[in-house]
């Protein structure tokens, strides 16, 4: 049974990998026993992410590309091919947010968030998929956001991007599949990460709304996001393909309620 998680002799790739939810994913992987590679943008962060592989006794290749420059993207994935083997399993995990109101978010912030985390992660598997389907094996797993289901003020960009990632995994599966590659999203809730920061420094009302709209009563952590990226990234998950598995605590299964003696 244990064999099914097995990830030996398996390459994959995470984007954006140096922290979070991305170095957590990296790390279960590689226990897993899967070859990992890292990229990131950032010099100093992709050498803090070699130091916590290196602390867990983990190997990982760790390179620096920007996955929104096609031939950056291009020359990374030859890297990869030629050093560590042809990617098995692609994690698009790399993403950022920017909380502005529409009326106010210039153009080119809008489309920077579209840039990075919706039409990245086509050009990484417009560059991966071709092994993949030599191979007739694959896995994709592109993260997606509770914003994949709801609009939310202030995210009206990186929710246009997560609405449109559910279905460009739909779309990927329904093209690859036959190939026996499974494309599938992971929808993490509320997650203790960098990108969440702001919302839970002390004073900030929105810890409040997501404690009450996770029926969990937490913030999710990276390593729970993770669990469920193994799942979809072994052989478990074989005839599971275009499906988005949501890590939330619950929060889409709740509308809410009132807070009070008797809770309703
Ligand atoms: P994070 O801590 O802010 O990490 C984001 C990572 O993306 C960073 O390592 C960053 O590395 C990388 N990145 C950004 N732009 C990049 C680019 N152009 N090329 C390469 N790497 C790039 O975020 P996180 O919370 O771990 O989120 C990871 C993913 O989960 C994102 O897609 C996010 O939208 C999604 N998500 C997060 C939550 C949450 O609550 N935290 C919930 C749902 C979904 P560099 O700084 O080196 O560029
Ligand atoms: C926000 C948060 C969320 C989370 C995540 C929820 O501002 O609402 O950043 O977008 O990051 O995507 O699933």
């Amino acid at each position: 049974m244990i064999d099914l998680f097995n990830l030996s002799g398996k390459v994959a790739l995470v984007t954006g990998g140096t922290q979070g939810i991305g170095l957590a994913i990296g790390m279960v992987l590689a226990k897993a026993g899967a070859k990992v590679c890292v990229n990131g943008r950032n010099e100093e962060k992709l050498l803090s992410c070699r130091e916590a592989f290196r602390k867990e006794g983990l190997d990982v290749y760790t390179l620096k590309f920007d996955i929104t420059d096609e031939n950056d993207v291009d020359k990374g994935i030859t890297e990869i091919e030629r050093e560590v083997g042809s990617v098995d399993i692609l994690i698009n995990n790399a993403g950022i947010i920017k909380r502005i109101p529409i009326l106010d978010m210039p153009v080119s912030d809008f489309k920077e968030v579209i840039e990075i985390d919706l039409v990245a992660t086509f050009v990484m598997a417009k560059r991966v998929v071709p092994k993949m389907i030599e191979k007739r094996s694959g896995k994709i797993i592109n993260i997606c956001s509770m914003m994949s289901e709801y609009g939310r003020k202030s995210v009206s960009a990186y929710a246009s991007a997560k609405g449109g990632l559910k279905l460009l995994t739909k779309n990927m599966c329904v093209e690859w599949a036959k190939y026996n590659i499974q494309v599938n999203g992971i929808g993490p809730g509320y997650i203790a990460t960098e990108m969440t920061g702001a919302l839970r420094e002390k004073g900030n009302p929105f810890n409040d709304l997501v404690m009450s709209r996770t029926p969990a009563g937490k913030w999710g952590t990276p390593e729970d996001v993770a669990n469920a990226a193994l799942f979809l990234a072994s052989k478990a998950s074989d005839f599971v393909n275009g499906h988005i598995l949501y890590v939330d605590g619950g929060i889409l299964a709740n509308f809410g309620y009132v807070k009070g003696e008797n809770e309703i």
